[in-house]
C-alpha cells in the first residue's frame, strides 16, 4: 500500500525481544526518536524501513503499536562492511574531530553504495505519489540524491544527528564528493546545530561549485536545498512523569542507600564510545581525591557505560583501557565498601536511567565531540525540584541551549578538575538558579517540536514538475 510518509533509518525502532511463551517478538526501542515520530507517522499514513538487526532475515512488513514497519535485511558482510566499516569506523570518527583515527577502505565504500542504493529502492517502492520520505543519520547519506533519480515527485528530507565536520577535516574522504551530492538529493537537510549547516553550505560551494546563500543552495537545475539547524530534543514531559513515579522516587533512594549514602554522588551515562571522553574524565574525578579536595567516604562517581558497536576493535581496545582504569584507580584509592568509582557495563530499562538522574547530585557530560547529548536533557528533565548540578562539555550540542551548565573543555583536565569541583562545593541557591533556567529550556523546546518544525520546514517546500521552488534569495 503506498504510504504518504516514509521515515529510512538504519535501524528499525524496536528490539528483539523473546516473549514469555519462549516465541520471538518486538518491543518498541526506548527513546525519544520514536517518540517524536509516531505522532507524525500515523497522522500522515507513515511507514518506517530499516535494518531489524540479525543476518540475512527477509522478513515480511509487520505492524508493532501501531506502527508499520518495513524490515530491510542485512549479510553479514554488508553488516562488517557497510555498518562496523563505513559507517563506524571511517563516517564515524570522521565526523568526530577525528578524536579516533578514520580508517577508508574501498571495498567498504563499494558496500555503503549497495547498502543506501537497496534502502532508496524501498523506499522509492513504499512512497505514494508526491508523498514525503524522510531519511536519518550518516549510515544513508547517499539515500537522498539516489531517491530523487527513482522518483523525482517527493519531498525528501534528510536529518543528520551527529556533527557535521569543518572542511578541514571532511577533505579527508576520498568519497567527499558522493557524499555532498548524496544529501544534495535532499530538498531539506537537517543538521543539530548552525556551525554543522554552515560547515555543509561552505562545502558544497567549495567542493561541488553550487551558488549558495544563507542556508541556500542553488543547484543548476533550478532547484534549492536548505540546509538548516534542527536541534533535536527529549520528551521532556514524558521524564518528568516517569522521574516523579512513585517507584521512581522509591529506587533513587534505593540507589543512594546502596551507595552508602554520600553525601554527593556524580554520574556519568554513555554509550561505550570514545567520542564521549569517559576515560578524561574518570582520571580527572581520581586526580581530584588524589589531591584531597574530595573524600571517597563523601563522594562517589557513579559510570554506567552502555555496551555498543562491540564487533570494531577501537570500541574493544576502549573497553579495555576503562576497565583497567577504573581498577586502578579503586585499587588505589578505594576503601572496604568505599569505592571511588562504580562502574557498570550494561544498559538499563528507562526506569533505572530516572532513578539515577533523580540519585546524582553532579551529572557529568563531558564528550569531546557529540552531535546533541540527550542524556544532559533528560537529566535537567527529571531535576523536577531544580536541585542537582550538570557538568557538560562545550563540544556537545547541547552545550548551546544549556549554558547555566558548568561548561569544560574536555581536553583540558585542570579545567575539568576545576569544574567538578565548583559543582561540588556550589551552594543550593546557586544550582537552584542554573537548573531553573535549563529546565525551562528543555521544557519548551522538546522533541515533538523538533518533529514538527522539520516537517513544517519541509511542507513548505513546493514541488513543480520534481523542481524544488523557493521565493528568490534576498541580497
Ligand atoms: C546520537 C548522537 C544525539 C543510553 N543508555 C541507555 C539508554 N540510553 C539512551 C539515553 C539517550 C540515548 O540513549 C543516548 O543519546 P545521546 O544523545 O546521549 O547519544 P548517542 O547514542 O551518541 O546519539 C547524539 C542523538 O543521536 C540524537 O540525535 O544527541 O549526539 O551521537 O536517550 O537515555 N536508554 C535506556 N537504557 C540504557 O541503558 N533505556
Amino acid at each position: 500500500m503506498p504510504n504518504n510518509l516514509v521515515i529510512v533509518a538504519n535501524r528499525l525502532p524496536v528490539d528483539r525481544v523473546e516473549q514469555p511463551d519462549g516465541t520471538p517478538g518486538w518491543r518498541l526501542s526506548p527513546g525519544g526518536l520514536v517518540t517524536a515520530i509516531e505522532p507524525v507517522m500515523r497522522a500522515n499514513d507513515g511507514v518506517w524501513l530499516g535494518w531489524p538487526g540479525g543476518i540475512d532475515e527477509e522478513l515480511e512488513p509487520f505492524e508493532h503499536d501501531g506502527m508499520n514497519l518495513v524490515p530491510m535485511s542485512m549479510s553479514a558482510q554488508e553488516v562488517e562492511r557497510f555498518y562496523e566499516g563505513m559507517s563506524n569506523a571511517t563516517l564515524w570518527p570522521l565526523y568526530h574531530d577525528l578524536v579516533a583515527k578514520p580508517q577508508f577502505h574501498r571495498e567498504w565504500w563499494d558496500s555503503y553504495v549497495a547498502v543506501n542504493q537497496r534502502f532508496a529502492q524501498k523506499a522509492a517502492s513504499l512512497a505514494a505519489e508526491g508523498a514525503t520520505v524522510w531519511v536519518h543519520d550518516y549510515q544513508l547519506q547517499l539515500v537522498p540524491q539516489m531517491l530523487r533519480e527513482l522518483r523525482p515527485d517527493l519531498r525528501i528530507g534528510f536529518y543528520l544527528h551527529i556533527p557535521f565536520p569543518p572542511a578541514e577535516l571532511f577533505q579527508q574522504l576520498p568519497w567527499r564528493r558522493q557524499i555532498l551530492e548524496g544529501l544534495l538529493g535532499a530538498d531539506l537537510v537537517g543538521f543539530q546545530g548552525t556551525g554543522a549547516a554552515q560547515n555543509f553550505v561552505r562545502l558544497v560551494r567549495q567542493r561541488v561549485g553550487h551558488k549558495t546563500h544563507r542556508d541556500l543552495v542553488y543547484l543548476p537545475d533550478g532547484r534549492t536545498v536548505r540546509a538548516h539547524a534542527f536541534p533535536i530534543s527529549i520528551d521532556s514531559q514524558g521524564f518528568e512523569e516517569l522521574s516523579t513515579s512513585p517507584a521512581v522516587i522509591e529506587r533513587a533512594s534505593a540507589i543512594r542507600e546502596a551507595l552508602g549514602n554520600p553525601r554527593k554522588i556524580f554520574l556519568g551515562i554513555d554509550r561505550l564510545d570514545y567520542t564521549k571522553g569517559i576515560y578524561a574524565r574518570l582520571r580527572a574525578y581520581a586526580e581530584l581525591i588524589q589531591d584531597g579536595h574530595l573524600d571517597v567516604e563523601d563522594a562517589v562517581f557513579v559510570q554506567v557505560a552502555v555496551p555498543s558497536r562491540e564487533q570494531v576493535e577501537q570500541y574493544r581496545i576502549l573497553r579495555d583501557d576503562i576497565d583497567r582504569l577504573v581498577g586502578r584507580i579503586n585499587g588505589d584509592l578505594g576503601r572496604i565498601g568505599r569505592p571511588a568509582i562504580s562502574y557498570l557495563h550494561s544498559s538499563y530499562p528507562r526506569e533505572e536511567m530516572a532513578a539515577l538522574y533523580r540519585a546524582a547530585d553532579i551529572m557529568v557530560v563531558t564528550p569531546y565531540r557529540d552531535g546533541m547529548n540527550l542524556v544532559a536533557k533528560e537529566y535537567v528533565a527529571c531535576r523536577t525540584d531544580a536541585t542537582g548540578a550538570l557538568v557538560l562539555s562545550e563540544f556537545a550540542g547541547a552545550a548551546d541551549e544549556l549554558r547555566q551548565a558548568w561548561l569544560v573543555n574536555p581536553y583540558d583536565i585542570n579545567g575539568m578538575k576545576a569544574a567538578l569541583l565548583d559543582a561540588y562545593r556550589a551552594d543550593a541557591k546557586e544550582s537552584t538558579r542554573r537548573m531553573k533556567a535549563m529546565r525551562r529550556t528543555v521544557t519548551q523546546h522538546d522533541v515533538a517540536r523538533w518533529a514538527q518544525s522539520f516537517m513544517t520546514e519541509l511542507a513548505d517546500v513546493r514541488i513543480d514538475h520534481g523542481k524544488t521552488v523557493r521565493p528568490p534569495a534576498e541580497s
